[in-house]
Protein backbone atom coordinates (compact mmCIF):
# COMPACT_ATOMS: atom_id res chain seq x y z
CA UNK A 1 0.00 0.00 0.00
CA UNK A 2 1.26 3.19 -1.06
CA UNK A 3 0.62 6.78 -0.18
CA UNK A 4 -0.51 9.24 -2.83
CA UNK A 5 -2.86 12.29 -4.60
CA UNK A 6 -5.02 12.39 -7.16
CA UNK A 7 -3.35 14.53 -9.64
CA UNK A 8 -5.90 13.96 -12.58
CA UNK A 9 -9.51 12.27 -13.23
CA UNK A 10 -10.78 11.50 -16.93
CA UNK A 11 -14.17 9.41 -16.52
CA UNK A 12 -13.44 6.12 -14.30
CA UNK A 13 -9.53 6.85 -14.47
CA UNK A 14 -7.59 8.25 -11.75
CA UNK A 15 -4.09 9.68 -12.14
CA UNK A 16 -2.16 8.95 -8.70
CA UNK A 17 0.76 11.04 -7.90
CA UNK A 18 2.85 8.53 -5.70
CA UNK A 19 6.47 9.38 -5.00
CA UNK A 20 6.88 11.53 -8.05
CA UNK A 21 5.70 8.98 -10.19
CA UNK A 22 2.01 8.84 -11.66
CA UNK A 23 0.17 5.68 -11.26
CA UNK A 24 -3.25 5.18 -13.12
CA UNK A 25 -5.66 3.93 -10.84
CA UNK A 26 -9.64 2.67 -10.28
CA UNK A 27 -11.55 3.11 -7.36
CA UNK A 28 -12.90 0.65 -4.89
CA UNK A 29 -16.37 -0.45 -6.07
CA UNK A 30 -17.20 -0.24 -2.51
CA UNK A 31 -16.76 3.98 -3.43
CA UNK A 32 -19.81 3.81 -5.45
CA UNK A 33 -21.95 1.81 -2.73
CA UNK A 34 -20.59 4.90 -0.13
CA UNK A 35 -21.84 7.26 -2.94
CA UNK A 36 -18.07 8.64 -2.74
CA UNK A 37 -16.57 10.00 -5.71
CA UNK A 38 -12.62 10.74 -5.17
CA UNK A 39 -11.94 13.95 -6.22
CA UNK A 40 -8.43 15.84 -7.75
CA UNK A 41 -6.53 16.76 -4.38
CA UNK A 42 -7.71 13.62 -1.97
CA UNK A 43 -5.03 12.01 -0.85
CA UNK A 44 -5.40 7.82 -0.87
CA UNK A 45 -4.21 5.57 -0.39
CA UNK A 46 -3.20 2.99 -3.43
CA UNK A 47 -2.51 -0.79 -4.16
CA UNK A 48 0.38 -0.66 -6.95
CA UNK A 49 0.17 -4.05 -7.24
CA UNK A 50 -3.79 -3.67 -8.09
CA UNK A 51 -4.07 -0.29 -9.15
CA UNK A 52 -6.69 0.43 -6.79
CA UNK A 53 -7.43 3.29 -4.97
CA UNK A 54 -8.30 1.05 -1.16
CA UNK A 55 -8.86 4.35 0.73
CA UNK A 56 -9.39 8.33 0.47
CA UNK A 57 -8.04 10.59 3.78
CA UNK A 58 -10.42 12.99 5.59
CA UNK A 59 -10.53 16.27 3.66
CA UNK A 60 -9.51 19.62 4.47
CA UNK A 61 -11.95 21.09 2.03
CA UNK A 62 -13.68 20.60 -0.73
CA UNK A 63 -14.62 22.97 -3.38
CA UNK A 64 -17.57 22.82 -5.68
CA UNK A 65 -16.77 23.99 -8.75
CA UNK A 66 -14.11 23.23 -9.42
CA UNK A 67 -15.07 20.09 -7.92
CA UNK A 68 -11.28 19.42 -5.61
CA UNK A 69 -10.20 18.57 -3.05
CA UNK A 70 -7.49 19.81 0.12
CA UNK A 71 -6.86 23.37 -1.25
CA UNK A 72 -4.22 25.41 0.26
CA UNK A 73 -5.02 28.41 -1.71
CA UNK A 74 -7.38 29.86 -4.20
CA UNK A 75 -4.83 31.81 -6.83
CA UNK A 76 -6.84 34.05 -8.16
CA UNK A 77 -5.13 35.52 -11.36
CA UNK A 78 -6.90 39.10 -12.81
CA UNK A 79 -5.79 40.23 -15.90
CA UNK A 80 -5.62 44.30 -15.99
CA UNK A 81 -6.46 44.45 -20.07
CA UNK A 82 -8.00 42.17 -22.30
CA UNK A 83 -10.07 41.33 -21.01
CA UNK A 84 -10.12 44.57 -18.71
CA UNK A 85 -9.69 44.71 -15.43
CA UNK A 86 -12.71 44.02 -13.28
CA UNK A 87 -12.79 44.14 -9.39
CA UNK A 88 -16.26 43.05 -8.79
CA UNK A 89 -15.30 39.89 -10.52
CA UNK A 90 -12.12 40.00 -8.40
CA UNK A 91 -14.38 40.87 -5.23
CA UNK A 92 -16.92 37.99 -5.73
CA UNK A 93 -14.04 35.50 -6.51
CA UNK A 94 -12.54 36.74 -3.05
CA UNK A 95 -15.91 36.25 -1.66
CA UNK A 96 -15.75 32.64 -3.25
CA UNK A 97 -12.63 31.35 -1.56
CA UNK A 98 -13.18 32.81 1.67
CA UNK A 99 -16.66 30.80 1.83
CA UNK A 100 -15.26 27.86 1.05
CA UNK A 101 -12.75 28.68 3.41
CA UNK A 102 -9.58 29.01 1.62
CA UNK A 103 -7.32 31.46 2.17
CA UNK A 104 -7.22 33.57 -1.63
CA UNK A 105 -3.98 34.67 -2.82
CA UNK A 106 -4.18 37.99 -6.04
CA UNK A 107 -1.98 37.51 -8.86
CA UNK A 108 -2.15 40.41 -11.26
CA UNK A 109 -1.45 39.31 -15.42
CA UNK A 110 -0.83 41.70 -18.30
CA UNK A 111 0.82 44.75 -16.24
CA UNK A 112 2.93 45.07 -19.32
CA UNK A 113 -0.19 46.05 -21.63
CA UNK A 114 -0.76 49.29 -19.17
CA UNK A 115 0.52 52.91 -20.15
CA UNK A 116 1.78 54.59 -16.96
CA UNK A 117 -1.56 56.08 -15.96
CA UNK A 118 -2.80 52.51 -15.88
CA UNK A 119 -0.30 50.54 -13.76
CA UNK A 120 -0.34 53.73 -11.31
CA UNK A 121 -4.22 52.74 -10.49
CA UNK A 122 -3.35 49.18 -10.23
CA UNK A 123 -0.47 49.48 -8.33
CA UNK A 124 -3.25 51.31 -6.03
CA UNK A 125 -5.34 49.06 -5.79
CA UNK A 126 -3.07 45.87 -5.61
CA UNK A 127 -1.79 47.86 -2.06
CA UNK A 128 -5.16 48.27 -0.44
CA UNK A 129 -5.52 44.51 -1.41
CA UNK A 130 -2.27 44.03 0.57
CA UNK A 131 -3.16 46.54 3.17
CA UNK A 132 -6.33 44.56 3.94
CA UNK A 133 -4.36 41.26 4.40
CA UNK A 134 -4.07 39.23 1.53
CA UNK A 135 -1.06 38.65 -0.15
CA UNK A 136 -0.76 40.30 -3.87
CA UNK A 137 1.66 39.92 -6.39
CA UNK A 138 2.17 40.63 -10.28
CA UNK A 139 2.34 37.55 -12.44
CA UNK A 140 5.94 38.48 -13.14
CA UNK A 141 7.09 37.88 -9.89
CA UNK A 142 8.12 34.50 -10.39
CA UNK A 143 10.44 34.01 -7.15
CA UNK A 144 7.95 35.44 -4.56
CA UNK A 145 5.31 33.60 -5.90
CA UNK A 146 6.72 29.99 -5.87
CA UNK A 147 8.58 30.94 -2.63
CA UNK A 148 4.94 32.06 -0.94
CA UNK A 149 3.12 28.79 -2.20
CA UNK A 150 6.29 26.09 -1.87
CA UNK A 151 4.44 22.75 -0.77
CA UNK A 152 0.72 23.70 -1.40
CA UNK A 153 -1.39 22.58 -3.33
CA UNK A 154 -3.77 25.40 -5.10
CA UNK A 155 -6.16 25.83 -7.49
CA UNK A 156 -6.31 28.61 -10.02
CA UNK A 157 -9.22 31.08 -10.91
CA UNK A 158 -9.79 33.48 -13.42
CA UNK A 159 -12.11 34.08 -16.00
CA UNK A 160 -10.54 32.97 -19.58
CA UNK A 161 -7.71 34.49 -20.82
CA UNK A 162 -6.75 35.91 -17.49
CA UNK A 163 -3.71 34.27 -18.05
CA UNK A 164 -3.85 31.25 -15.61
CA UNK A 165 -2.50 28.63 -17.75
CA UNK A 166 0.53 31.25 -19.01
CA UNK A 167 1.44 31.87 -15.03
CA UNK A 168 2.41 27.76 -14.84
CA UNK A 169 4.18 28.15 -17.81
CA UNK A 170 5.87 31.24 -16.51
CA UNK A 171 6.38 29.16 -13.45
CA UNK A 172 8.09 26.48 -14.60
CA UNK A 173 9.70 26.85 -17.92
CA UNK A 174 9.45 23.26 -18.57
CA UNK A 175 5.23 23.34 -18.91
CA UNK A 176 4.23 23.98 -21.91
CA UNK A 177 0.75 24.06 -21.31
CA UNK A 178 -1.50 25.42 -24.22
CA UNK A 179 -2.97 28.86 -24.05
CA UNK A 180 -4.87 30.96 -26.60
CA UNK A 181 -5.03 34.58 -27.36
CA UNK A 182 -8.07 36.06 -26.10
CA UNK A 183 -10.36 36.53 -29.13
CA UNK A 184 -10.76 40.37 -29.01
CA UNK A 185 -14.18 40.40 -31.32
CA UNK A 186 -15.97 38.72 -28.73
CA UNK A 187 -14.36 40.85 -26.05
CA UNK A 188 -13.46 37.88 -23.85
CA UNK A 189 -11.81 34.25 -24.52
CA UNK A 190 -13.12 30.69 -25.18
CA UNK A 191 -12.41 28.41 -22.30
CA UNK A 192 -9.11 26.63 -23.50
CA UNK A 193 -8.27 24.58 -20.58
CA UNK A 194 -11.28 21.79 -19.94
CA UNK A 195 -9.83 19.06 -17.16
CA UNK A 196 -8.78 19.39 -14.12
CA UNK A 197 -5.45 18.48 -13.41
CA UNK A 198 -2.70 18.82 -10.91
CA UNK A 199 0.67 20.51 -12.48
CA UNK A 200 3.50 19.87 -10.25
CA UNK A 201 5.51 23.23 -10.83
CA UNK A 202 8.87 23.27 -8.98
CA UNK A 203 7.22 22.88 -5.56
CA UNK A 204 3.93 24.08 -5.89
CA UNK A 205 0.78 21.99 -6.71
CA UNK A 206 -1.24 23.49 -9.31
CA UNK A 207 -4.42 22.80 -10.80
CA UNK A 208 -5.77 24.57 -14.30
CA UNK A 209 -9.31 24.52 -14.18
CA UNK A 210 -11.62 25.54 -16.50
CA UNK A 211 -11.98 29.30 -15.96
CA UNK A 212 -15.50 30.06 -14.81
CA UNK A 213 -16.83 33.75 -14.89
CA UNK A 214 -20.27 32.98 -13.55
CA UNK A 215 -20.10 32.26 -9.84
CA UNK A 216 -21.87 30.46 -7.09
CA UNK A 217 -22.12 33.07 -4.91
CA UNK A 218 -25.68 32.31 -4.32
CA UNK A 219 -25.82 29.79 -1.12
CA UNK A 220 -24.75 32.53 0.60
CA UNK A 221 -26.95 34.22 3.35
CA UNK A 222 -27.01 37.42 2.79
CA UNK A 223 -25.70 38.46 6.59
CA UNK A 224 -23.00 36.40 6.15
CA UNK A 225 -21.76 37.75 3.28
CA UNK A 226 -20.12 40.91 5.45
CA UNK A 227 -17.50 38.19 7.14
CA UNK A 228 -16.12 37.93 3.77
CA UNK A 229 -15.15 41.55 3.43
CA UNK A 230 -12.34 41.21 5.82
CA UNK A 231 -11.26 44.51 6.14
CA UNK A 232 -15.23 45.24 7.84
CA UNK A 233 -14.21 43.12 11.18
CA UNK A 234 -12.25 46.54 11.87
CA UNK A 235 -14.90 48.76 12.23
CA UNK A 236 -17.71 46.91 14.36
CA UNK A 237 -21.00 47.76 13.52
CA UNK A 238 -23.09 48.43 16.68
CA UNK A 239 -26.28 46.18 15.13
CA UNK A 240 -26.56 42.48 15.40
CA UNK A 241 -27.04 40.70 11.63
CA UNK A 242 -26.74 44.42 9.94
CA UNK A 243 -25.91 44.29 6.32
CA UNK A 244 -24.38 47.69 6.78
CA UNK A 245 -26.27 49.34 3.93
CA UNK A 246 -26.91 52.50 5.97
CA UNK A 247 -26.32 54.48 9.50
CA UNK A 248 -24.23 51.85 11.20
CA UNK A 249 -20.56 51.85 12.53
CA UNK A 250 -19.17 50.00 9.30
CA UNK A 251 -21.50 52.43 6.52
CA UNK A 252 -19.63 55.61 8.82
CA UNK A 253 -16.46 53.81 7.90
CA UNK A 254 -16.94 53.68 4.26
CA UNK A 255 -17.84 57.59 4.39
CA UNK A 256 -14.77 58.41 6.54
CA UNK A 257 -13.00 57.04 3.58
CA UNK A 258 -11.76 54.09 6.29
CA UNK A 259 -13.50 51.42 3.92
CA UNK A 260 -12.53 51.67 0.40
CA UNK A 261 -15.56 53.07 -1.44
CA UNK A 262 -15.39 50.42 -4.45
CA UNK A 263 -14.98 47.61 -2.21
CA UNK A 264 -18.27 48.71 -0.19
CA UNK A 265 -19.88 48.95 -3.70
CA UNK A 266 -19.07 46.02 -4.68
CA UNK A 267 -20.08 44.44 -1.50
CA UNK A 268 -23.71 45.84 -2.16
CA UNK A 269 -23.80 44.43 -5.63
CA UNK A 270 -23.12 41.39 -4.49
CA UNK A 271 -25.38 41.55 -1.63
CA UNK A 272 -28.19 42.17 -3.76
CA UNK A 273 -27.42 39.36 -6.11
CA UNK A 274 -27.56 36.85 -2.59
CA UNK A 275 -31.05 37.95 -2.11
CA UNK A 276 -32.26 37.87 -5.64
CA UNK A 277 -30.77 33.99 -5.34
CA UNK A 278 -32.97 33.66 -2.10
CA UNK A 279 -35.99 34.84 -3.60
CA UNK A 280 -35.92 32.64 -6.56
CA UNK A 281 -35.02 29.50 -4.36
CA UNK A 282 -38.36 30.38 -2.62
CA UNK A 283 -40.45 30.63 -5.45
N1 LIG B 1 1.00 40.60 -22.53
C1 LIG B 1 0.63 39.63 -21.71
N2 LIG B 1 -0.12 38.62 -22.18
C2 LIG B 1 -0.48 37.64 -21.33
C3 LIG B 1 -0.10 37.66 -19.95
N3 LIG B 1 -0.65 36.56 -19.35
C4 LIG B 1 -1.32 35.90 -20.31
N4 LIG B 1 -1.23 36.53 -21.50
C5 LIG B 1 -1.86 36.11 -22.79
O1 LIG B 1 -3.26 36.05 -22.61
C6 LIG B 1 -3.83 34.99 -23.40
C7 LIG B 1 -4.68 34.07 -22.56
O2 LIG B 1 -3.86 33.42 -21.59
P1 LIG B 1 -4.18 31.94 -21.03
O3 LIG B 1 -3.06 31.62 -20.11
O4 LIG B 1 -4.48 31.00 -22.14
O5 LIG B 1 -5.52 32.22 -20.23
P2 LIG B 1 -6.33 31.20 -19.27
O6 LIG B 1 -6.67 31.98 -18.05
O7 LIG B 1 -5.58 29.96 -19.08
O8 LIG B 1 -7.67 30.98 -20.12
P3 LIG B 1 -8.63 29.67 -20.15
O9 LIG B 1 -7.78 28.45 -20.20
O10 LIG B 1 -9.43 29.88 -21.38
O11 LIG B 1 -9.49 29.75 -18.92
C8 LIG B 1 -2.63 34.29 -24.06
O12 LIG B 1 -2.49 34.83 -25.37
C9 LIG B 1 -1.46 34.71 -23.21
O13 LIG B 1 -0.24 34.73 -23.94
C10 LIG B 1 0.70 38.77 -19.47
O14 LIG B 1 1.08 38.90 -18.30
N5 LIG B 1 1.03 39.72 -20.41
MG1 LIG C 1 -6.01 27.97 -19.54
ZN1 LIG D 1 -23.86 47.67 10.09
Amino acid sequence: MKNGIIVKNISNQYDCLVDNEIITCQPRGKFRLDKLTPLVGDRVIINPETKIIEDILERTNELERPRVSNIDAGIIVTSTQIPALSLLLLDKQIVLCESNGVEPVLIFSKLDLLNDNELKDVKETMDYYQSIGYKVFANSDKENILKYLENKTVVLIGQSGAGKSTLINMLDETKNIETKAVSESLGRGVHTTRNVEIHVVNKVRIMDTPGFSALDINKIEPTELRHYFVEFSKYPCQFRDCVHKDNCNLHKAVLDGLVKKERYEDYLIILEECYESRSKLFK
